[in-house]
Order: C-alpha cells, then sequence, then structure tokens
C-alpha cells in the first residue's frame, strides 16, 4: 500500500507565521499545526493544498516553495510542507480549528505545535528571522 499525504502550508505574511488550533479530533484538539490536509485521489499536492486552505481558512493562497523533507504521521500517512503565500482573503478558523495566531519569530515557540509540524516550523522561523 502507497502511503497517503498530507500537506501544509506555512502561510507567511508580515513576517509572521500563521498557525491554527485544532478542534479535532479529541486526541489532537488544542494543539497548534501549520493548516492543511489529505490529498483526495487523483490531486497533485500543491492543488490540495491550495483547496485546503479555501476551505479551512476562506483565503486565496499559493504554494510557493516546498520545504525540504516529508514526516510520518500516523503509519501510512506522511506529512509534505509549502511556504505560502496570501492571494486573497483574511484566514478566519472556518473549519476544523478553533483558534488562528500570527505568531513572529519570538513568539513562534508559545504554541503547542503537534510534534510532526515542528521540523518544518523551525526551518520556517529560521527563514522569518534570516528575512
Ligand atoms: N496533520 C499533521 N500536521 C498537519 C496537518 C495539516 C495534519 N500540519 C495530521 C493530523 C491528522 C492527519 O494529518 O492525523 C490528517 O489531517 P487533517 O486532514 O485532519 O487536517
Ligand atoms: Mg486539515
Amino acid at each position: 500500500m502507497s502511503e497517503r499525504v498530507v500537506v501544509a502550508g506555512a502561510v507567511c505574511h508580515r513576517g509572521r507565521l500563521l498557525a491554527a488550533r485544532r478542534s479535532a479530533p479529541e486526541e489532537l484538539a488544542g494543539r497548534w499545526e501549520l493548516p492543511g490536509g489529505k490529498l483526495e485521489p487523483g490531486e497533485e499536492p500543491e492543488d490540495a493544498l491550495v483547496r485546503e486552505l479555501r476551505e479551512e481558512l476562506g483565503v486565496v493562497a499559493r504554494p510557493v516553495e516546498r520545504i525540504p523533507g516529508r514526516w510520518t504521521l500516523k503509519p501510512g500517512y506522511v506529512l509534505e510542507v509549502w511556504t505560502v503565500r496570501l492571494l486573497s482573503g483574511d484566514p478566519l478558523p472556518l473549519e476544523d480549528h478553533d483558534e488562528l495566531r500570527w505568531l513572529g519569530p519570538d513568539e513562534a515557540y508559545t504554541v503547542d505545535w503537534l510534534d510532526q509540524d515542528r521540523p518544518a516550523v523551525a526551518e520556517v522561523v529560521r527563514r522569518l528571522r534570516e528575512a
């Protein structure tokens, strides 16, 4: 059986990174993540990411660059992360999240990130500090 891909977006705007607090499932609720979700059959990763960010946050966004690496989630699922630019809309927690926060590099670790998101978050924070 092949791996199923979960895509997530490091949405960066004005030097800050968007963090989203999950509202489900129970074991992940309250933890923070880079928003995104599973590919649908036949879908390209970047298209899935655009769709997920529209559904979950109500924004139009564009994947810019893949963060090197892929991280195993539950067995059979891997996480891939892109940096993302907002094209239009103000993110709202429409689906699967109950709070959003824009975090500057010095605030990036004030939330409890999901374990598998941490390497990508660290890379994005490093880039924000350099910018
Ligand atoms: N997941 C982990 N980190 C992320 C995302 C978007 C998702 N940044 C995990 C949580 C779920 C699975 O991947 O177990 C599927 O995600 P979703 O479709 O419930 O968002
Ligand atoms: Mg999701």
